[in-house]
């Protein structure tokens, strides 16, 4: 039998490697794919995510989620993706329409059917999470885990230099995931999809030899994102953070450093979006000190290293033929 999964995205182009990885791993069936606002538009995720779908030759639900975060005001990284999020190649419009129904009702209904069995992975913001804990609480206790692109343990930031993107995009939705008290929740942070996580030219090259429809997608759609890096944060390579969340996800070999510890978002000030991981789980004694670190518990999963060559022929895998 294969694993269930669903995924919540804001489809730009690394997201769209992810959702390839996903639909077209052996192991694995994905039930559904809700699009947050984050990245892109709803509207944009959705073609972006249908086009994917059809390029897989799958026929996978796509559901519109929320075109907001909680409270803050939306704030979409066109700049990094390009307009279209998919690198400005053009691809055509996908014949696979959106589907209207509630994907908040799907998910509680397949989580009732297949208690403790479905995977949920994000790859953007979280707020279609923190609307779904809202109205079911405890069914979101029943899906098997919960795999996060997103925050960044202790260390740099993207859009801020304390935040990473999807967490900064809307702190108040991340910060009820990650209070919902799911006991298997992992946060695969930004800091892990960069340096040697990176396809090095000759790894692009690599995938382009493949000759393959999907493998030349992988890479031409994140053109846009590969000048942005490049130019913008100054790292060489292409870096696909949401495809090595999935690798995260599909393959266990590819975490080789994970531990449980107590994380929080910070929701506002400087460092808003901020993960802030107990990394020595100072909040444990008590009383403590602080009043904000009293009475924590280990919350996350903190994945602290991956191996990149299995992450990348993780990858692979999935778009040599
Ligand atoms: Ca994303």
């Amino acid at each position: 039998m294969k694993n269930k999964y669903f995924i919540d995205t804001d489809t730009a182009s690394d997201d769209a490697v992810a959702l390839l990885m996903a639909l077209e791993w052996h192991d694995v069936e994905v039930l559904g794919i809700s699009i947050v606002s984050g990245n892109m538009s709803v509207e944009q995720g959705s073609i972006n995510a249908r086009y994917t779908v059809e390029l897989c030759k799958k026929e996978v639900p796509v559901y519109v989620g929320a075109d907001a975060p909680l409270v803050k005001k939306r704030e979409h990284a066109d700049w990094f993706h390009g307009p279209d999020g998919m690198g400005n190649m053009n691809y055509p419009a996908p014949k696979l329409q959106e589907t209207n129904e509630d994907f908040i009702e799907v998910l509680n209904n397949h989580i009732n059917q297949h208690p403790n069995e479905i995977t949920l992975v994000t790859l953007g913001p979280l707020t279609n999470v923190a609307n779904f804990i809202k109205k079911y609480p405890d069914s979101f206790l029943k899906l098997k885990n919960i795999v996060i692109m997103g925050g960044a343990s202790n260390t740099v930031g993207n859009v801020t230099p304390a935040a990473e993107y999807n967490i900064w995009c809307d702190p108040e939705a991340a910060d009820i995931v990650f209070k919902s008290k799911h006991h298997d929740i992992a946060m695969v942070g930004w800091e892990l999809c960069r340096g040697e996580a990176n396809l090095t030219e000759e790894e692009m090259e690599l995938a382009y030899s493949f000759k393959t429809e999907k493998a030349d997608f992988t890479i031409d759609c994140n053109k846009h994102a590969l000048d942005s890096s490049q130019n913008w944060l100054g790292d060489p390579g292409l870096g696909l953070p949401d495809p090595v969340a999935m690798a995260v996800a599909l393959n266990p070999a590819v975490t080789t450093k994970v531990s449980r510890h107590n994380v929080q978002v910070v929701i506002e000030g400087p460092a808003r979006g901020m993960t802030i991981v107990d990394q020595l789980h100072v909040g444990e004694s008590e009383p403590h000190i602080d009043e904000h670190w009293s009475h924590t518990e280990r919350n996350i999963n903190v994945i602290w290293e991956i191996d990149s060559n299995e992450w990348k022929e993780t990858l692979y895998k999935t778009i040599r033929d």
